[in-house]
């Protein structure tokens, strides 16, 4: 069986400067699954200029996309259906795990919105066999008399299958986290223990949280050769005894391993005399998602965490030779006060490499629920975090221009110039 695995994108602002470029990893663990069953699969990805031997017809086609790539994953499932009518469809991934509904159209034929990759294998092994009984759960399927709906899943473990790398491989020397090159992204948890309102990721595996196993994480990057490791789970540390069995493996395993991942700012002010430790055993680079510089927007998103502590949590891990991207969102009410605000704590507190968002509700998060009346647009690709789905309490022009300006700062940052002088590389 020939199966074409395509990771569907839209342009965005982001992706004219794409200060970070990686490989599709889900796709790579459907190519695992694949593999496993002697099929023939290949990762399409136009961004990669990766597309599949000429003239091989595929039997099946696996899309995934994000939420801004909604309709253009539907306009590509209808393509391919009159390129190859006989091949089936299947649309996945976190945007359609939450979303299946926008996805029954007449050109997909499955519609997959569980995470499991057990599940992914059952169906597929339906599809060699011309099995016609659908799935009860997992997956939504068109029948001739109509949709069979399957029933929410979620995993209560870890799957225990590792992605194929031959992507990565075949990618390395263009893949990148601004300046740091060679990076192969891992992902251990499934899901986030935290409840921010805004956010998409706490809704996945229907909020069942699936924490990290350190061991089995160290072992796999140990496996890939890589410059830098980008742990993708929404947090890589929330409590002092994660981050000490994570000391503690490194330490005892003698690995040598750079490390990027997400840590919340009460981590890293309340285990602060872990950091040093962290740096010793592999920590390189800290991703926050600080997002406001005031406790009332805090309180609003459901952060729980405080504003005062921030200048704090950057301090220590300068201190600690760590480096950091803050990541901040302003809100479409911001005035030219809170903008100004905003900037001072960027320039006081000199974080050298951040990144703006504008407050944008993601379909299926309470944030959404509460602003749905009050949405200007409704384009998927306009859902990208740049631009403005709210109506702003500035005019549209100054607003962009002040959200806009808040970037020129990051040109003072030599990691962003070294990224943009080394872009063709
Ligand atoms: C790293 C990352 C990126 C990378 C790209 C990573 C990649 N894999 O290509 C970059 C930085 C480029 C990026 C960009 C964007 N991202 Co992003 N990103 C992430 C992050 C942090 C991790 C994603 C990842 O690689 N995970 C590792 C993989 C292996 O895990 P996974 O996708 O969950 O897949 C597992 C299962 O779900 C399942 N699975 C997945 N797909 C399928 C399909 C089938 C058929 C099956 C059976 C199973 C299956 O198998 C996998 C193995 O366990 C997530 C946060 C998160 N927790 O998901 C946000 C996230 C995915 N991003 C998001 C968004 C919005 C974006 C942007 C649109 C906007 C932005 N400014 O960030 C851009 C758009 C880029 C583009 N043009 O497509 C949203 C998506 C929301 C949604 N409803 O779609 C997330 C959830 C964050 C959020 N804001 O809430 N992103």
């Amino acid at each position: 069986m020939v199966v074409f695995l395509e990771k569907v994108r839209v342009k965005t602002t982001f992706s004219i400067f794409d200060p970070v470029r990686v490989e599709p990893l889900e796709l790579c663990y459907l190519k695992a699954v694949l593999n496993k069953m002697n099929a023939e699969a290949y990762i399409l990805d136009r961004k990669f200029g990766f597309s599949p031997p000429e003239g091989l017809a595929p039997d099946l086609i696996v899309l995934t996309g994000y939420n801004t790539a909604e309709n253009e994953i539907i306009r590509v499932s209808s393509a391919y259906k009159k390129k190859y009518p006989r091949a089936k469809i299947i649309a996945g991934g976190v945007h359609v795990q939450e979303n299946a509904e926008y996805f029954r159209v007449d050109t997909i034929d499955y519609v997959f919105h569980s995470p499991s990759l057990r599940t992914f294998e059952i169906l597929i092994e339906k599809i060699v066999n011309h099995d016609e009984i659908p799935l009860n759960h997992g997956v939504d399927s068109q029948l001739k008399e109509g949709w069979h709906l399957g029933k929410k899943e979620s995993i209560y473990e870890d799957e225990g299958i590792k992605p194929d790398r031959d992507f990565f491989y075949a990618a390395k020397p263009r893949l990148k986290y601004l300046d740091k090159r060679k990076v192969a992204l891992v992902k251990s948890s499934v899901g986030c223990p935290y409840k921010c309102s805004f956010c998409y990721c706490r809704l996945l595996n229907n909020g069942h949280f699936i924490p990290a196993d350190y061991e089995k994480m160290i072992e796999e990057m140990e496996t890939i050769d890589a410059d830098y490791y980008w742990v993708v789970d929404d947090v890589l540390f929330s409590t002092r005894d994660e981050a000490l069995k994570f000391i503690d493996i490194m330490e005892k395993r003698d690995s040598t391993l750079n490390i990027i991942g997400y840590l919340r700012a009460d981590f890293i002010c309340r285990e602060r005399d872990l950091l040093k430790k962290l740096r010793n055993a592999g920590i390189r680079e800290v991703i926050t998602g600080f997002e406001a510089t005031v406790n009332s927007e805090l309180k609003e998103y459901k952060k729980t965490t405080d504003a005062a502590s921030y200048p704090l949590a950057i301090a220590l891990l300068k201190e600690s030779d760590i480096d950091l991207t803050a990541l901040f969102m302003v809100q479409p009410d911001y005035g030219l006060k809170d903008f100004n605000t905003l900037r001072k704590f960027i320039k006081s507190n000199k974080i050298d490499v951040y990144t703006l968002s504008i407050m944008t509700p993601l379909k299926k998060t309470k944030l959404y629920e509460e602003k749905e009346d009050l949405l200007i647009d409704k384009r998927p690709e306009r859902y990208d975090f740049l631009h403005l789905v709210l109506r702003p309490k500035l005019p549209k022009f100054i607003f962009y221009a002040l959200f806009y300006g808040l970037h020129i700062r990051l040109l003072s940052s030599k990691r962003v110039r070294g990224f943009l002088f080394n872009r063709s590389r």
